[in-house]
């Protein structure tokens, strides 16, 4: 499902930080944030959805010390800020290629854990996706709450034996990379097995990520905090697939920012698929 870049050589991978309210999502991304330098990672973006904020960035993979012809991985990173209703959480979910469950050590958020990760696979199932296919890591977090749901009882419940788990405590960072540098580890496995010649996990991204966070130590700061992310919005449009010559064109979530709109468009033919971005310069005085 991975958005390629030919011209730039560059592999485009979504990755969903998903759970319930209040489990550390948002911590997670502004751990991450803060540690990268700015010609690392992307401006924080938040957009208002339906009924929750989204809020993204993305991070470069390069690859100084790869050979020419493999692609780097800029990684696309996405949550919800607030709980979210289905709908959102489908728009999120949209073309993702690797998910972070953020399950809560709160044993009073047992149930709200559960409920989240059969959420999960129900939108999922929706659009005809499937944990199975999909690469997955689920976080333990609050890890240091007193009476934390023991380690066991919590992949049992998350009936998570499958998947690869990672305890945290990502309000201090403890676990955070370790989480996301499993999710990286297992999404290049998953491009390369699509026959997609990506670069290695000893990409900067993960070197840095390794040198600033040592082995699973808790971070020094090294870049700055999200602060206030800048504002886009959604325009206002109908958005529909259509067929044209037996290819479906659909088109996505527009977006509207500094007079900009931009409007992402798939085109599917068969099982194969492209991206493009419609690009329009929005001013009053026309
Ligand atoms: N004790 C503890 N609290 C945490 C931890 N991670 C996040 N929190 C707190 O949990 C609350 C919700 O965190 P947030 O990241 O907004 O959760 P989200 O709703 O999933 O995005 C905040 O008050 C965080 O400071 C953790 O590891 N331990
Ligand atoms: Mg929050």
């Amino acid at each position: 499902m991975a958005l390629i870049n030919h011209i730039k050589q560059e592999i485009n991978a979504k990755i969903v930080y998903f759970g319930p309210g209040m489990a550390g999502k948002e911590t997670n991304l502004q751990q991450v944030f803060s540690q990268l330098q700015e010609k690392e990672r992307g401006k924080p973006k938040l957009m208002e959805l339906h009924d929750a904020r989204m809020l993204f960035f993305d991070i470069l993979s390069a690859s100084a010390d790869s050979a020419p012809s493999s692609y780097s991985l800029r990684y696309h990173l996405y949550t919800l800020l607030d709980d979210g209703s289905s709908t959102s959480w489908r728009m999120v979910l949209k073309g993702v290629d690797g998910i972070v469950f953020v399950a809560d050590s709160d044993p009073a958020r047992m149930e709200a854990n559960s409920d989240s990760i059969r959420q999960l696979k129900e939108l999922l199932e929706e659009v005809g996706r499937s944990l199975r296919e999909i690469p997955m890591v689920i976080q333990l977090n609050k890890r240091d709450l007193p009476g934390a749901s023991p380690v066991g009882d919590m992949i049992g419940m998350l009936n998570a034996d499958t998947f690869r788990t990672v305890s945290a405590v990502a309000r201090s960072g403890e676990g955070v990379v370790d989480t996301l540098g499993t999710l990286l580890k297992l999404i290049q496995i998953d491009l390369r097995q699509q026959g997609l010649n990506v670069t290695d996990s000893t990409g900067m991204f993960e070197k840095k990520i390794s040198d600033i966070f040592g082995s699973g130590q808790g971070p020094s700061p090294a870049g700055v905090p999200i602060g206030a992310p800048e504002e886009v919005k959604t325009a206002h449009l109908e958005t529909h697939g259509q067929t044209v010559l037996g290819h479906v064109v659909e088109l996505g979530e527009p977006l509207l920012e500094n007079g900009v709109v931009r409007l992402p468009l798939t085109v599917t033919c068969g099982d194969r698929y492209q991206r493009f971005t419609v690009t329009v310069s929005v001013s009053l005085d026309g």
